[in-house]
């Protein structure tokens, strides 16, 4: 005789939370089980696994090529030749004229950042974006601001002319010989200086077919950005932006990267207006009309703590899970926020 045995299906596979129970706690699956009689065991080996594989696929540095120049034509910034940042005049608001000029240099900016984009696939070095987005910038009039900006004293100044900053990276990756991968993501933040003004903008692109979890993360990153910018409004202090953009993180379990912000912008590359992404109760300057800042989240898929490279730039999350990152340049208006790196 024919049996037909009818087995329950085997419950999809779900990821322990980041934050796992103690073992005599309940399971974070809901069964009511203790942890430790529960799925302490298989979290245990899932993330040693996980920990393996992501060592093993890590992001290593490759050589850097030398530092392109840039013809004697173009105005470049006070820090080109050697000299200190300047943090700008201490005025958060910009008169017309610098308005103008703004405009410009973030047009720019978002020009070079779409079409450097397009030449994202596996195969190509960050080194040959590199010097893509170096070439059209020079071409558009421009300095590629992160050329030779100083670093904290006594650490070197940054030798290429954008950020290109893959997986794990979390920001400013220095471009190299590394070809990027099929299934990685990669972040390319560029900044030009045209017209005495800085322009800063950066998105995350997918290299190849990207898995599901990392997709994911970098559609919840460009929300997060939406959100931060939704939250510009005049009269109201700079941490609703940090407040708007760590709820719609955390919603996802995802991290927020805090030693990084956003910042004032416009004859200086960075000011010292900070834009936190996170809830920074400290962060009570008033957004003004005519004030020009950027906001740029980071966001993790695991935990938001960083370790930085020997470089002296790269900075990595530490638990090696991935990170992406989205950025506009904004000038504040009566009503909110218009985005100044849009083409
Ligand atoms: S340097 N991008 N970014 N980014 N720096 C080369 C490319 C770079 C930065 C940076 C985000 C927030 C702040 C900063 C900064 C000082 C302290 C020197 C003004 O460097 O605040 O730099
Ligand atoms: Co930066
Ligand atoms: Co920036």
């Amino acid at each position: 005789m024919n049996v037909t045995v009818s087995k329950a299906p085997a419950p999809a596979f779900r990821r322990p939370p980041n934050k796992l129970p103690r073992p005599g706690d309940p399971c974070w699956c809901s069964s009511g089980e203790k942890y430790k009689r529960c799925h302490k065991d298989q979290d245990h080996a899932f993330l040693k696994e996980e920990r393996q594989r992501l060592e093993a696929n890590r992001v290593v540095p490759a050589p850097v090529s030398p530092r392109r120049d840039v013809p004697i034509t173009i105005r470049r910034p006070e820090y080109a030749d050697g000299g200190p940042s300047s943090r700008g005049n201490g005025r958060h608001v910009r008169t017309p004229d610098e308005l103008l000029r703004m405009r410009r240099a973030c047009r720019a900016a978002a020009q070079v950042l779409r079409r450097t984009g397009e030449r994202v696939k596996p195969g190509v070095t960050t080194d040959e974006l590199d010097a893509f987005a170096h070439e059209l910038t020079v071409q558009l009039g421009g300095y590629p601001s992160p050329l030779n900006y100083p670093n904290a004293p006594g650490r070197p100044r940054f030798p290429k002319s954008i950020c290109t900053s893959v997986n794990e990276v979390i920001c400013h990756g220095v471009p190299d010989a590394r070809p990027l991968r099929d299934g990685d993501i990669v972040n390319l933040d560029i900044t030009v200086y045209l017209d005495g003004m800085h322009g800063d903008t950066n998105a995350t692109f997918f290299v190849g077919e990207v898995d599901a979890e990392s997709a994911q993360l970098v559609e919840v990153t460009r929300e997060c950005l939406v959100r931060g910018i939704e939250a510009v409004k005049p009269g109201r202090p700079i941490s609703d932006i940090g407040r708007a953009i760590e709820l719609h993180a955390d919603r996802h379990g995802y991290g927020v990267v805090r030693s990084y912000c956003g910042h004032g912008i416009g004859d200086a590359f960075h000011t010292n207006l900070q834009i936190p992404h996170y809830f920074d109760a400290s962060a009570r300057t008033r957004m003004e009309p005519g004030m020009t800042f950027t906001i740029e989240p980071m966001i993790t898929l695991g935990a938001w703590e960083e370790l930085h490279w020997e470089d002296g730039w790269t900075v990595v999350t530490r638990d090696l899970r991935r990170s992406a990152q989205f950025e506009h340049t904004l000038l504040v208006t009566e009503t909110g926020a218009e985005i100044l790196t849009r083409e």
